[in-house]
């Protein structure tokens, strides 16, 4: 038998061993995933989930197959429900709807179609209380011709005269009337626009219904500000800049008092009133729109400073080249501008042809260029192209909603990405974008139209997916829905819907808020994706971008350790959460991907 102070010892040292033990565990398990008091706290946008609702095609509550601000407010929970912290509304003002609300004729209303101002007050009371930051779209580049401060400027009103970049006619060899020069609107056809009543053209870059602001006029400028400052007032957290590049056209003033034509391109597949004719050298990047951005985010601070309120941001929609697109975020003098531009690389750069390198190459150029102490953000998809799962393929849906939640910075989602919802079919009757219908016809329209990617939201398998009560839709619902809506991915034990959920939770923990990233192609085809923090577990996606199986090697990923086991898994992964995966080879079907978490390191 032992003597006493043996047991006593004993027991003692058991307890501390075993102490230290549980102790240990339960540190580790909490220090592993929950997010210490010491970690720099971040402001609300910069790790948030944007999701951009394009107000038409969401949800009907009338009847009148159109989407109303309504029928927003009523889904509000859905966002809380899958980790979505900020929306941003496609336009919702006052439109003769010629380019679906981008065509804005009084910009301080609500669209009759969306509802009134005392909806959009609902909403964005209804957004408050659930913590859901709400971001309006703002279209300063151009005004409906139907807006009173075109009828004002037509008729040369005081103080409105030179609101629009007005030009008189140049005279040809036959003393005829022509455009004042070549330059070719983004919908097709000239940029000028004759006005009788005035005896001048105008300019649009857009279509002919949307009249361009001369940006060189004070009285613009203000007004501009006016506009941001009524809708701060009225809730808005912010803004989406609207089509900047094309803010400003060459000055005549710097050209011998005419507006000088653009080079030819020597493009051969576009013919002379499309766009691409012409390299746009004048009424693209121009230099001064940098000024008017820096001038819009004193303005947000100011006002945020003034009000004592929470982070106005501004983010620019810029189809730009790098260059270019990174000066919104300042400039080398130090001037801020917008909180960032949205980066469209996934839209431009890559495709459905594009391997593991060419991912990582895109996306490293942008945290590459991007000014040092900015915040990235990746883009998949929006109401101007055609949707993800159809410009890549229907297999990567939940490894490119793996990318977008899990690099670092912002992941901004277009409604509908969450599902893997896919380009609708709309036939030429029933196409209704303008930029399909200038330039196309019956048998080229789709390589112009807008439509595919903006028809209704799929809620449920109900007739028109339960995106109205009525009987006609104003873009048709898309096909796929009785198989890809929103009831059936709730239901589903497995799910695009509950991926993107799960993978939005995972990216509140501190590797992915704070953490630092690694990405590298382990094979042509497949890519990983690690982020890493200190005594934190490491997450890492790897994602096979092919269209073979693959089987690349893990034992030299950079902080990975053993234990590894699956956070999360394609839907259609044999790998499911839990199950263990070792550092050696690992094999993976063509769009697969898998998250897993590994221990600190
Ligand atoms: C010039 O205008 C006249 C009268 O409108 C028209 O007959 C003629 O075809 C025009 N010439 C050219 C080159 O467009
Ligand atoms: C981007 O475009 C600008 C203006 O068009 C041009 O000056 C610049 O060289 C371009 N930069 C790159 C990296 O292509
Ligand atoms: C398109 O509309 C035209 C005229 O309204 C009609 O004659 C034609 O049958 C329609 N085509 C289809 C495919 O619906
Ligand atoms: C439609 O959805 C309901 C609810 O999600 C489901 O119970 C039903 O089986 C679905 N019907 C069809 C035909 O898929
Ligand atoms: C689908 O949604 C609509 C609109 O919310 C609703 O009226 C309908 O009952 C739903 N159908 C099913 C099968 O859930
Ligand atoms: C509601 C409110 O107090 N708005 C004020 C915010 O700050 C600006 C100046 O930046 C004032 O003009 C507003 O009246
Ligand atoms: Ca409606
Ligand atoms: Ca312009």
């Amino acid at each position: 038998m032992p003597s006493w102070g043996k047991v006593v010892l004993i027991s003692v040292l058991v307890a501390v061993v075993v102490g230290v033990v549980v102790g240990t565990v339960t540190w580790a398990l909490m220090r592993s995933d929950s997010t210490p008091p010491d970690i720099i706290e971040l402001d609300w946008w910069e790790r948030t989930i944007i999701y951009q609702i394009y107000p038409r095609s969401f949800k009907d509550t009338d009847g009148d197959g159109i989407g109303d601000l309504k029928g927003i407010t009523s889904e509000l929970e859905h966002f809380v429900e899958m980790g979505v912290g900020t929306i941003w509304l496609s336009p919702i003002f006052v439109s003769p709807m010629v380019d679906f609300g981008y065509d804005i004729s009084d910009f301080y209303d609500i669209h009759y179609e969306y509802g009134t101002m005392a909806d959009f007050e609902e909403l964005i009371r209804r957004a408050r209380q659930l913590g859901i930051k709400v971001l309006l779209d703002y279209v300063p580049n151009h005004a409906s011709t139907e807006s009173e401060y075109f009828k004002k400027s037509v008729a040369r009103e005081p103080g409105y005269e030179n609101f629009f970049i007005w030009a008189d006619p140049k005279i040809d060899a036959n003393g005829n009337r022509t455009v004042p020069s070549n330059w070719i609107s983004q919908f097709g056809g000239s940029v000028w626009e004759w006005n009788e009543e005035r005896q001048q053209y105008y300019l649009h870059q857009f279509a002919v219904e949307q009249a361009d602001f001369n940006f060189r006029e004070p009285a613009v400028r203000q007004e501009m500000i006016n506009i941001m400052q009524f809708w701060i007032e009225k809730g808005a957290h912010g803004f989406r800049l609207d089509a900047l590049p094309h803010l400003f056209e060459a000055d005549p003033d710097d050209h011998g008092g005419f507006f000088p034509d653009e080079p030819l391109s020597g493009n051969m597949f576009v013919t002379s009133d499309q766009i691409g004719y012409t390299t746009q050298v004048h009424i693209k990047d121009l230099i001064e729109i940098y000024d008017v951005v820096y001038e819009w985010r004193e303005f947000a601070d100011k006002w945020q400073e003034d009000n004592d309120s929470e982070t106005i941001v501004l983010l620019a929609e810029a189809y730009a080249n790098v260059s270019m697109t990174m000066l919104y975020y300042g400039d080398e003098r130090d001037r801020i501008g917008c909180h960032f531009p949205f980066n469209f690389d996934f839209i431009t750069s890559l495709r459905a042809t594009s391997n593991a390198r060419d991912f990582v190459y895109v996306i490293s150029r942008w945290l590459t260029y991007m000014p040092y102490g900015n915040v990235a953000n990746w883009v998949f998809g929006n109401h101007d192209n055609s949707r993800a799962p159809s410009r890549f393929r229907s297999n990567m849906v939940d490894g490119l909603n793996a990318l977008n939640l899990i690099l670092p910075g912002v992941a901004i989602t277009y409604q509908g990405e969450e599902l893997g919802m896919r380009d609708g079919y709309v036939s030429w009757n029933d196409t209704v974008d303008v930029n399909a219908i200038n330039q196309g016809n019956p048998d080229n329209y789709l390589e112009y139209s807008r439509d595919p990617a903006r028809t209704p939201y799929h809620w449920n398998n109900s007739t028109n997916a339960g995106f109205t009560t009525g009987q006609t839709t104003w873009l048709p619902v898309a096909e796929d829905y009785m198989e890809i809506n929103l009831q059936a991915q709730k239901d589903a034990e497995r799910s695009h819907y509950k991926v993107y959920q799960s993978l939005s939770r995972l990216r509140r923990m501190a590797s992915l808020s704070h953490g630092t990233h690694y990405l590298e192609a382990l094979s042509v085809n497949t890519l990983v994706l690690v982020r890493h923090l200190a005594t934190y577990n490491t997450y890492a996606l790897v994602f096979n971008v092919g269209t073979e199986e693959d089987t690349v090697d893990l034992s030299r990923v950079t902080f990975l350790a053993e234990p590894m086991t699956v956070y999360e898994s394609s839907v259609f992964s044999r790998r499911r959460t839990g199950d263990a995966i070792s550092l050696g080879e690992l094999s993976l079907q063509p769009g697969e991907m898998l998250v897993l978490r590994a221990p600190p390191t």
